[in-house]
């Protein structure tokens, strides 16, 4: 296995095998410093001139250009004038493993690099340190959330992205030819997470694509992206569902801030901040009113009964000022701005929320309608038709009552670090990027 740079510690004074790119070549009169470089850290490898049986490394570093790769083999020795790490590699030979050509940009300065630019050529632009950070960042996000749900009794399944209808009625779906049929791309595993609930799985969850076609260019949509779903059953209210969310986040945030949160403060000048149970809570309609007293905002008449980019933004403030929270929930929404498979309570009122942190939208759940009858007469009423039978069909034989939420993985990391969805995903997909 590959000795990592910050596993060198452990193989002081012992002859070792390095591999790592070439960071920085600095040739001086009667020494020849290389930073090489891997995705933990740095190590200085140093050739004496004055030493005539390093000819031949000197011949293989004058030509090398950085970036390159190489694997070294030398004696890790401690030196206190090294700045990095106060150690260095003495090598006793290197082997060139991939030449760089001339790089289209220099990743370790990105300011006035056009993102597309850095887009187009994404494999380089991830050796900036700042992303390479992100990027473990958000896998310690998700393992911990993960751990969490594994430790409260969850399975994790994975449910078919190739779908023969729609899943989520309001946002549009991208067709595909099927043979001589057509298939869709899913656009949340809903109707799948809920036949696991029909089938008696209890607890589960998924973090897999979700395809959106939707045409918009905001800094925080993709036209694919992570979701990190969920579904669980045996819940008496939406609150169930609400508090687990809670508790799920908390888990995830109290981990990074554990391994990240120094790092956080000093390359992304974010702070970490652990949430406390409960969230704060707001009704639509008691928001809007609100928004109207504080800040003189009304929400425009198409968007009543929902949120819109600014009435997110405005709920941060105010989640901030009113409850000194980042996160708030909002919930009431008008039926007909949500999707049929929420449930509504006898006045009508739904039973389902949205998660706003940081000025953005990271999550919708509800308690789900698991009543057969109410269901069918819900999706009547959005008109929806023959595409929702077969879900339809998951209600006919005893179905618990259940809920569940999903998080839109790329818009938490991206909150977490104060990025844009574009910086944020390993590879962005918009309507206008499908490469690389
Ligand atoms: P919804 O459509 O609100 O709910 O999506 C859930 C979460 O996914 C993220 N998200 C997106 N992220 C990036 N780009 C997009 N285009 C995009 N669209 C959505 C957001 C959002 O909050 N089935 C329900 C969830 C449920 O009830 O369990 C659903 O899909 O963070």
């Amino acid at each position: 296995m590959k000795i990592n740079v910050n596993e060198l510690n452990n193989y002081l004074d012992q002859e070792i095998t390095f591999s790592g790119f070439v960071d920085a070549i600095r040739d001086k009169k009667w020494v020849m410093f290389v930073i090489l470089r891997d995705n933990t850290g740095k190590v200085q490898m140093t050739i004496e001139k004055s030493d005539e049986n390093n000819q031949k490394l000197l011949d293989i570093m004058t030509n090398l250009t950085v970036e390159s790769t190489v694997k070294v083999t030398g004696k890790l020795v401690s030196n206190e004038a090294v700045k990095l790490g106060g150690i260095e590699i003495i090598p006793s030979t290197i082997e060139v493993t991939s030449m760089a050509q001339p790089l289209p940009f220099d990743f370790n300065n990105l300011d006035g690099v056009l993102i597309d630019t850095r887009l187009d050529y994404r494999w380089l632009d991830l050796r900036n340190e700042k992303n390479m950070l992100a990027r473990q960042i958000e896998s310690t996000m998700v393992q911990a959330m993960r751990e969490f749900l594994y430790n409260n009794n969850f399975t994790e399944i994975h449910t078919p992205k190739l779908i023969g209808t729609a899943s989520e009625s309001g946002s549009s779906v991208f067709e595909l030819k099927y043979f001589d049929r057509k298939a869709y791309l899913a656009q949340s595993p809903q109707f799948y997470k809920q036949m696991a609930m029909a089938a008696g799985m209890n607890r589960i969850f998924e973090v897999a694509p979700c395809f959106r076609a939707e045409n918009s260019n905001t800094n925080r949509h993709a036209t694919e992206f992570t979701s990190f779903d969920l579904e669980f059953s045996y819940i008496d209210s939406y609150e169930d569902v609400m508090s687990l969310e809670e508790d799920l986040l908390i888990a995830g945030l109290t981990k990074v801030k554990e391994l990240y949160g120094d790092k956080i403060k000093e390359v992304f000048n974010k702070e970490v901040i652990i949430p406390t149970k409960p969230f704060p809570k707001m009704r639509l309609k008691d928001l809007y009113q609100e928004l109207h007293e504080r800040y003189n905002f009304d929400i425009p008449e198409h968007d009543i009964g929902d949120m819109n980019a600014e009435a997110e933004k405005l709920t941060y403030k105010l989640a901030l000022e009113k409850y000194n929270s980042e996160f708030m929930f909002i919930v009431d929404y008008a039926a007909t701005k949500r999707p049929f498979y929420h449930m509504r309570d006898e006045n009508g009122v739904l039973q389902g929320y949205d998660l706003i942190w940081r000025g953005t939208e990271i999550t919708s759940g509800s308690q789900r309608e698991h009543r057969f009858d109410e269901l069918a007469k819900n999706a009547k009423e959005k008109g929806l038709g023959k595409d929702v039978e077969f879900y339809l069909q998951f209600f006919k034989y005893g179905c618990p009552p259940h809920g569940g939420f999903a998080i839109g993985v790329d818009r938490l990391t991206m909150l977490l670090l104060g990025l844009t969805i574009k910086e944020t995903q390993f590879l962005f997909r918009g309507p206008n990027r499908l490469e690389p």
